[in-house]
C-alpha cells in the first residue's frame, strides 16, 4: 500500500487514526483505491456518451496547444450519431437529475405506503406521533380535519385523516396530468415563473420516466429542451418527492425540535454492543431505536457479556434518528469503512443509498456483520439479509439487534475506538426555526427577516451535500462555513455537510461567539441557537425550500425566493442526488455553487447556460468553484447584490457601525472601572 498523506485525505483526527490502523492491518479503504485509480477526465466533464452501442463516444473540448494562443481552434468532435457536446453533456446531466429524483422519490413512496398501513392499523410498532403536523399537512392536501358545520363540527379521528391523506399522496406518484400539489406552497411569483416556463411537474414518476425517455439514443437533441425536462423532474423531487417524505416522516415519527447529541467515532463504546444503522430510510431505524431500549433485549446483551447496547447512525439514516431521538452519529459518508476498522462494530445495518460495496470486504477483515435490510439493495458478500417488512417491523428490528448481540463475543483484538467526538444541538425543522425566530404569536419568519433587513444577519446560506474522497474530508465544508459565519451569513445545513459542521463544534450555540461576525453572533446569542442549523437529512432540503418561502411571505425581502439574500452550496458533493437537489434549488431561484468538479465542463455552451442563461429564466443559477474560500466569497458577493437590489445594503453598514461604537464605549467604561 502506498504511503498516504493523512492530512490530505481527511481533516478529521478520528478518520486519520482509523486510516492508519487500516494501513497497519493491510485493510484497503476508499482512499487506497482513489490513489490507484484517477478519475477519467472526459467522463468527469460529462463529455462521454455511452447510451448506445456505437459508442462510447468521447467529445472532450479541443485542447489549446501551448504557444498556439489565438490560433483557430479545431472544431469540437461530435458523437457517431452526430450528437454534439452540448447534447451529450446535457443528457448525462439530465440522467443524474433523473437518478437523484428517483432515489428521493422512491424513498418517499416507501414512507407513503407505510403511512397508509399505519392509518389502517396494520403496521405494528408505528403510530401517528405528530397530530398537529398531520392536521397542517392535511389542510394542504384538502383533506378535511373536522366533520359537521359550525358548533356541531367535531374533529375527525387521526387515523381517518391519515388514511385519506395517504391515498391522496400516493396518487401523486402516478399522477399523469395537472400539477403536483405542493406547487401551491411556493411564492405566487415563483409559481408563475414555473408555469410560464412550462416546467410545473405533473406527477412524480412521469417526470423521471419522461426524462429517461428523452435522453435515450436519438430522442431529445436540443440541450435547452433537455434541461427544461430536467428542471421539471428536479422540481418533482424538491417540491414533491422529498417534501412528501419530510412531511409524512414528521407526522409518523415527530417533527424535530432542538435536541442535544454527539458525533464522531468516539460515540462507539468498547464494552457495549455497537450497532450502526446506515443509509437513508428511517422506517426500520425508528423501530431499532425503540427495540434497543426493551429490557429483555438489554438483558440478552448483558448475558453475552456486554454492558449495554450503543446504537449510532451514519449518513442520512443517522440524521433521521438523530433529529428525532438524539441518537448519536458515528460519522458522515467517508466514515463508513472506518467504523468497521475500529474493530468494535458488531453490526452495520444498511438500507439504501450511499452504501459502499466495499463494506462487505472490510467487514470480512473484522468480526462485523454487514446486515442488508432492503430487498432493493443487496450486497454480494453481505453477512445476512433480513428484509424489512412494515407488517411485522418490530420482529425484524429485534432479529437485527439479536444478530448484533450474538456477534459481541466474536470481537477480535485490536479494538481501537478513537476518543474523538463533539457535542451538538440539532433538530431545526422549518417549524422550529419559525417558532424560535418568529415567535408563536407572529407565526412567521418575521424576526429573521427583521434581522436581515437591519443587517445583523447579512444573508442565509444553505451548505449541504456529501463527502467526496477526491477532496480532503470535511475541509471544504469547514472552510466555506467559517467564512460565511465570519461575514454574518447564517448557515442552514443538511446531510453529510451538517455532520461535518457537527464534528468540529459548529452545531453548538457557544460556537456563535467564536466564529460569527458581530451581527450574527448577537442574534444567535439572543435566540440561543447555533450559527449552523442542522435541518436534517438530504430529503429535508425541502425544509430549506419551506424556510425560504416563509422568508418571502413574512415580507420585506421581495416577492420571490430569487429576491432573498441567499445562496446554496455543496462543496464536497458526489452523488446524483446532489445534482437533482442543485437543479431544484436553481429552478427555485437560488444561486448554487458546487465544488470538486462540475459534470458539464465538456461543453462550454451548455455550461454557459447553467451558469448564466438559466438565471434569466428562473432567477437562480449554477456555479462551480473548487476553492471553498473563493466559493464562500462568491456566495457573499451574491448575497450583497441581492441586498443592494432590495435597498437594504446601507442598513448593514449602519448596524455594524453602531455595534463598533457600542463596543468602544463598553471598552472605555471597562477601562474606567
Ligand atoms: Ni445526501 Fe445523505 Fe451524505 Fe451525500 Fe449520501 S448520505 S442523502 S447523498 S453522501 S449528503
Ligand atoms: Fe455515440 Fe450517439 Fe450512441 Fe451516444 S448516442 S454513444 S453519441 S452514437
Amino acid at each position: 500500500m502506498a504511503e498516504l498523506d493523512l492530512d490530505k485525505l481527511s481533516m478529521d483526527p478520528a478518520a486519520q487514526e482509523m486510516i492508519k490502523k487500516a494501513a497497519a492491518e493491510g485493510v484497503e479503504t476508499i482512499w487506497d483505491r482513489a490513489e490507484k485509480m484517477k478519475p477519467c477526465p472526459i467522463g468527469a466533464e460529462g463529455a462521454c456518451c455511452r447510451i448506445c452501442a456505437q459508442g462510447p463516444c468521447r467529445v472532450p473540448p479541443p485542447k489549446k496547444k501551448a504557444g498556439e494562443e489565438g490560433a483557430e481552434e479545431k472544431k469540437q468532435r461530435t458523437g457517431l450519431c452526430g450528437a454534439t457536446a452540448e447534447t451529450i453533456v446535457a443528457r448525462n446531466f439530465a440522467r443524474m437529475v433523473a437518478a437523484g429524483t428517483a432515489a428521493h422519490s422512491d424513498h418517499s413512496r416507501g414512507v407513503a405506503k407505510l403511512f397508509k398501513e399505519v392509518a389502517l392499523g396494520k403496521a405494528e410498532g408505528y403510530q401517528i406521533k405528530d397530530v398537529a403536523k398531520l392536521r397542517r399537512v392535511a389542510r394542504d392536501w384538502d383533506v378535511a380535519i373536522s366533520e359537521g358545520e359550525g358548533d356541531d363540527a367535531k374533529s375527525r379521528p387521526k387515523e381517518v385523516i391519515a388514511l385519506e391523506l395517504a391515498e391522496k399522496v400516493l396518487k401523486e406518484f402516478g399522477q399523469q396530468e395537472g400539477e403536483i400539489n405542493y406547487v401551491k406552497r411556493a411564492p405566487k411569483k415563483r409559481q408563475e415563473i414555473w408555469r410560464k416556463q412550462g416546467v410545473v411537474p405533473r406527477g412524480i414518476d412521469i417526470e423521471v420516466v419522461e426524462l429517461m425517455h428523452r435522453t435515450h439514443m436519438g430522442v431529445d437533441q436540443d440541450y435547452h429542451n433537455i434541461m427544461k425536462q430536467s428542471t421539471r423532474c428536479a422540481l418533482a423531487d424538491g417540491w414533491a418527492g422529498s417534501m412528501i417524505s419530510t412531511d409524512l416522516q414528521d407526522i409518523l415519527f415527530g417533527c424535530p425540535v432542538p435536541i442535544a447529541s454527539e458525533i464522531n467515532l468516539g460515540v462507539l463504546k468498547e464494552d457495549h454492543v455497537n450497532i450502526i444503522i446506515h443509509g437513508h430510510e428511517p422506517l426500520l431505524p425508528e423501530l431499532i431505536a425503540a427495540v434497543v431500549q426493551e429490557p429483555e433485549i438489554i438483558q440478552y446483551a448483558q448475558n453475552k457479556g456486554a454492558k449495554g447496547i450503543q446504537l449510532a447512525g451514519m449518513c442520512c439514516s443517522a440524521n433521521e434518528i438523530l433529529m428525532r431521538h438524539g441518537i448519536p452519529v458515528a460519522g458522515n459518508y467517508l466514515h463508513q469503512e472506518l467504523a468497521i476498522i475500529t474493530g468494535a462494530l458488531d453490526a452495520l445495518v444498511v438500507d439504501v443509498q450511499c452504501i459502499m460495496e466495499s463494506l462487505a470486504n472490510v467487514a470480512k477483515c473484522y468480526h462485523t456483520k454487514l446486515i442488508t435490510t432492503d430487498t432493493r439493495a443487496r450486497i454480494t458478500g453481505e453477512t445476512v439479509h433480513i428484509p424489512f417488512d412494515e407488517h411485522h417491523g418490530l420482529d425484524v428490528a429485534r432479529q437485527v439487534v439479536r444478530e448484533a448481540i450474538d456477534n459481541f463475543p466474536n470481537r477480535r483484538a485490536p479494538v481501537m475506538i478513537p476518543s474523538v467526538s463533539a457535542p451538538m444541538v440539532v433538530g431545526f425543522s422549518y417549524e422550529t426555526i419559525q417558532y424560535l425566530l418568529g415567535g408563536s404569536i407572529r407565526g412567521s419568519y418575521y424576526t429573521l427577516n427583521d434581522n436581515i433587513i437591519n443587517g445583523r444577519v447579512r444573508g442565509v446560506a444553505g451548505v449541504v451535500g456529501c463527502n467526496n474522497c477526491r477532496t480532503t474530508q470535511d475541509s471544504a465544508h469547514l472552510t466555506m462555513i467559517k467564512e460565511l459565519l465570519k461575514n454574518d451569513v447564517i448557515v442552514l445545513s443538511t446531510g453529510c455537510a451538517a455532520m461535518a459542521a457537527g464534528k468540529y463544534g459548529l452545531l453548538t450555540p457557544e460556537s456563535a461567539a467564536q466564529y460569527c461576525g458581530p451581527g450574527l453572533a448577537e442574534v444567535c446569542e439572543t435566540v440561543g441557537i447555533p450559527p449552523v442549523l442542522h435541518m436534517g437529512a438530504c430529503v429535508d432540503n425541502s425544509r430549506i425550500l419551506m424556510a425560504a418561502t416563509a422568508c418571502v411571505k413574512a415580507g420585506g425581502l421581495g416577492t420571490d425566493i430569487s429576491d432573498l439574500p441567499a445562496a446554496g452550496a455543496a462543496p464536497e458533493w458526489m452523488s446524483e442526488k446532489a445534482i437533482a437537489i442543485g437543479q431544484y434549488f436553481v429552478a427555485s431561484g437560488v444561486y448554487t455553487v458546487f465544488g470538486v468538479t462540475f459534470p458539464s465542463t465538456g461543453s462550454e455552451i451548455f455550461t454557459d447556460y447553467l451558469f448564466k442563461g438559466i438565471e434569466e429564466e428562473y432567477g437562480g443559477k449554477w456555479d462551480f468553484e473548487a476553492d471553498p474560500l473563493v466559493a464562500a466569497q462568491k456566495m457573499i458577493a451574491h448575497i450583497d447584490l441581492k441586498r443592494k437590489a432590495l435597498g437594504i445594503d446601507k442598513a448593514r453598514e449602519r448596524v455594524l457601525f453602531d455595534m463598533a461604537m457600542r463596543r468602544e464605549l463598553e471598552a472605555a467604561a471597562g477601562e474606567e472601572a
